[in-house]
Order: C-alpha cells, then structure tokens, then sequence
C-alpha cells in the first residue's frame, strides 16, 4: 500500500501536480487575517517568531517597518536568550523565522553579538533526544523536538535524521496517545526530513508515520464535517495535509469543506493566526526553505490601516453575570478544594474571573501566570506551581469538557461552572 502511494506521489510530482491545487483561501481572507496579524504586534511585548514566520509565508511586507521591527527582534532575543533561557522549541521557531525572512541562522548579528543559532539547536535536540531515550519522554515535548526536527532540516543541518526516527516511532507506537496538533507538526517534519534522507529503510518508516498521521487527520476531517480537531488545531492539520497531499494519493483531500470551516471562524487570537495563514494560502512551514529571497513587495495601502487603534468599549454598561469557579488538587501534596462565585461583568475573560476571585479570597485563590505566544497561561494557583519536571500543569475545564482556549481569551456565561484541576500531561 506504501508504495503504491510513493509511486503515485512521484508520478503526481512528475505531473506538476502541486499540493497547493484547489487549495487556496479567498484573498480578501488572506488579507484580513495578514492585517490583523500585523496589527496584533506590539512594540512593548516580546516578538513571536511564529507571526514573522507567518507573515512571510503568507507574502507580508518584507520592506515594511513591522517586519523590520520583528527580524531586529528575534535576532536580539537570540543572542541574549538562546543559549540560556530558550526551549528547544524557542530555539527552532527563531530559526524558522529567520530561515523565512532571507537570514543565516547559522550567523546571527544583534546588540554587537554574533550567534550560531543552529550549533545551539543541535545541542539542545541532543537533550531532547538523550532524555527521550533514558527517561522515554523528551525534555519539553514531542511537539518541540517536531519543531526542533523540521528547523534542523529546512536548514539543512546535521541533526535531524535521529530524531525523525524517534519521533516515526512514536508515531506508529499503538500506546501513544499524542496530541492532534502535535501529529500535524510531526508529519510536517518527517515530511521534510522524507526528502532529504538517503538510506531506504529510515525512508520507509518516515514515510509510514507520516502517512499513517495524514490519513488519521483525513479521517477526523471525515467524521468532524470538516473539523480536525478543534478549531485552533486546523492550523497545523492543514499545513499537514497541504505538505504530504501527494503521498496519501489517490485519497482525495476535500480541502475546500476544511477550509470553509477554518473561513467561517472569526480568529482574532495572533497565533491562531500565525499557524492557520500559511495553509490558507496553500503553504505550509516546509515552504520556509523554497521562499524567494530577492522578491520585495509593494505595501498595499489597505495595510496601513492596520495601526489604528481598536476601538474600545468604553462606557457601554455590561448586566453582570454569574461564575462558579473551584479549584481542586488530588495530585500531590495535601490535597485541596474550594468553591466559590464571583460576579462580573458579561463579557469578561476567565482571567478577569481569577482575579476577582483572587481579590475576595486572596488566601485560597490566589494565582499566577506567566506571558506565553498564546497569551496569559496560569502557573500556579493557591501555592501549587505547575512544573515541567513533574509534567503537571493546571488543566481548565467546564462542565467536565477540557476549556479549548486559555484564561485570556475565554469568556464564560451566566452561571457556568469553571473548574481548574491540578493535571498531568
Ligand atoms: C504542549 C502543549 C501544552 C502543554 C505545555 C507544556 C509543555 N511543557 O510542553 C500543556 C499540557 C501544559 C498545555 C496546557 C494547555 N493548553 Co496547550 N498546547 C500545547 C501544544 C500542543 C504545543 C505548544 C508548544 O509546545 N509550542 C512550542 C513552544 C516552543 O512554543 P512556546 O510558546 O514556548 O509554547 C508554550 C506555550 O504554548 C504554552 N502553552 C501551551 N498550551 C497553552 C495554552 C494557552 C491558552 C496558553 C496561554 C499557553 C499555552 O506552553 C508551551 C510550552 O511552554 C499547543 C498546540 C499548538 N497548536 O500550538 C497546545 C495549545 C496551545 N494548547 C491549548 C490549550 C487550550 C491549552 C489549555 C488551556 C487546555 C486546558 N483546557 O486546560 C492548557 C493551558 C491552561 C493554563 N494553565 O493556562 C490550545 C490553545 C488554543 C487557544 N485558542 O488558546 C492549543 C493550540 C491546542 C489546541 N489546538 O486546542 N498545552
């Protein structure tokens, strides 16, 4: 069955069958989720690489002042974190980023500093992988050593072929119940490393796990109507499926039902964004490598626009809603649980909830976060700190179900239930 499918991808390749065929988002979107990308950088905030990544996929303004802001950024970010305070996972969307803005992330230059970039991301795959092979889990996440693999490949560095091999493993391992975002972004980075590796046997199992991902994901599209996973997975699904379409032929891809469901949601949160824009334009990151270093682009005028201010609410009274909030630890320590309501105006964000619930009885509820790419992520709640040693984190639910977005974005109704439990992943 194999390879049928790499017969036929070759054959389809031949043909000048792209992946992109079909698969294209209407312009209008492309552009206002580009603006909207743009618009969400904030000069006092630490650059994400994954928006300047974004932009210069999705074909943003390499001359325009965002993008230089962005590149001078990471760049310094780089050279003053990277070796110290950055996962591998940081260290791989740094190279991402510069490999997709023309930079060598081999010689980085910012703050009178210079960086090689990928000597530290080999290094730090090499405590990923050492970890993995002596514990059986990596030091950050199978998601980041996925990244870590696919920065290593598209620079064409030496490094990535061993954890390819352990992440395909992982893959095709009956016992491994990995995330869907996480299979999307390994079957980007197994796709990369496919083609550039010699010895047929690491082919086949690459090829293996990345189809057997692709054909799961198609399956989810099948039974969801569309969705794959959840909404704010469809990013990397898509880029998945766009980067492997011509292995898992003759199964055809409906991308135009996935991309209706992706172009009915309104997505306003930056790296939602960031991960959805290249597969709307029919790229993935593995395009990250092919991109035209001499193209400049004109600014669009519509572009501009982008810097305004969003309006504000200001003074548009909100009726007052109900919360039930509790937080529960039956993992470690002494246990705990405590309840309790808070009222606050409709609209609000979970996070304005904490803090309200923090403010009436700081003794039991009070938190911490920490600023993350996707936004405030709760550390630590009534003295229990979540810990990437012990895999614990504070999980969010209601009523029962897993929150699919964070304490930022996420805005309950009158009288639900929001329960934090201390969690294992
Ligand atoms: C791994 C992962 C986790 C791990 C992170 C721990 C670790 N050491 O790896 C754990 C299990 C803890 C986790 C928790 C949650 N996650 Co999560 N997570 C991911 C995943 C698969 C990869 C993130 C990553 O490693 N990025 C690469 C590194 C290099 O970048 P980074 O910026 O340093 O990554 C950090 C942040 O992303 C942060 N993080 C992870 N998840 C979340 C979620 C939120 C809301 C925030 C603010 C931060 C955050 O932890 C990462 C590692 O330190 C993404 C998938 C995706 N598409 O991005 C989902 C994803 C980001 N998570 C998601 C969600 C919903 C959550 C939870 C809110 C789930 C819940 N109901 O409790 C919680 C966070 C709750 C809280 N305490 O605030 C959503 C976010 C959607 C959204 N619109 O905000 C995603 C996109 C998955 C999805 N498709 O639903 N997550």
């Amino acid at each position: 069955m194999l390879g049928m499918a790499l017969g036929i991808g070759v054959l389809l390749a031949l043909l000048g069958c792209t992946a992109t065929e079909g698969c294209v988002a209407p312009q209008e979107l492309v552009s206002q989720l580009l603006q909207r990308l743009e618009g969400s950088v904030n000069l006092h905030e630490a650059a994400n690489p994954s928006v300047l990544l974004a932009m210069n996929l999705a074909g943003g303004d390499r001359d325009g002042p965002i993008f230089k802001w962005l590149l001078q950024e990471i760049k310094e970010e780089a050279v003053k974190r990277a070796h110290k305070d950055m996962t591998s996972g940081q260290v791989a969307l740094h190279v991402l980023a510069l490999l997709s803005s023309c930079q060598d992330p081999q010689r980085v230059h910012a703050l009178d500093q210079s960086i090689d970039l990928i000597h530290v991301l080999q290094q730090k795959t090499d405590e990923e992988m050492a970890q993995l092979e002596t514990e059986g889990i990596p030091k950050t996440s199978l998601y980041s050593m996925s990244l870590d693999t696919l920065a290593l490949c598209l620079a064409e560095a030496g490094g990535a072929q061993g954890p390819s091999v352990a992440l395909a493993k992982r893959v095709l391992s009956p016992e491994s119940q990995l995330s869907l975002d996480t299979r999307a972004m390994v079957a980007l980075a197994l796709a990369c490393v496919y083609s550039n590796v010699e010895l047929q046997d690491v082919q086949e199992l690459l090829l293996e796990a990345f189809w057997t991902v692709s054909n799961s994901l198609l399956d989810e599209q099948e039974k969801g109507n569309g969705m794959i996973g959840n909404i704010y997975s469809m990013g990397l699904a898509l880029q998945a499926l766009q980067a492997t379409r011509e292995f898992y032929a003759p199964r055809k891809w409906d991308c135009a039902q996935a991309f209706s469901v992706v172009s009915s949601h309104d997505y306003q949160q930056p790296m939602a964004i960031a991960q959805v824009l290249p597969a709307l334009v029919g790229r993935s990151y593995l395009d990250v490598a092919g991109l035209d270093c001499s193209a400049t682009k004109d600014v669009s005028p519509s572009r501009q626009l982008l810097l305004s201010p969003t309006l504000g609410t200001h003074g548009v009274p909100r009726a007052p809603i109900l919360v039930h909030y509790s937080i529960t630890n039956t993992l470690q320590g002494k246990h705990f649980q405590y309840s309790t309501t808070v009222t606050v105006p409709s609209g609000s964000t979970l996070l304005q909830v904490l803090e309200v619930a923090a403010e009436k009885n700081p003794q039991i509820f009070s938190f911490e976060t920490e600023m993350t790419s996707w936004g405030p992520m709760v550390v630590s709640i009534h003295g229990l700190a979540a810990s990437t040693d012990d895999r614990t984190y504070w999980q969010f639910l209601s009523a029962g179900d897993a929150l699919d977005k964070g304490v930022g974005s996420y805005k309950p109704h009158d009288g639900e239930h929001i329960q934090a439990v201390f969690s294992t992943y």
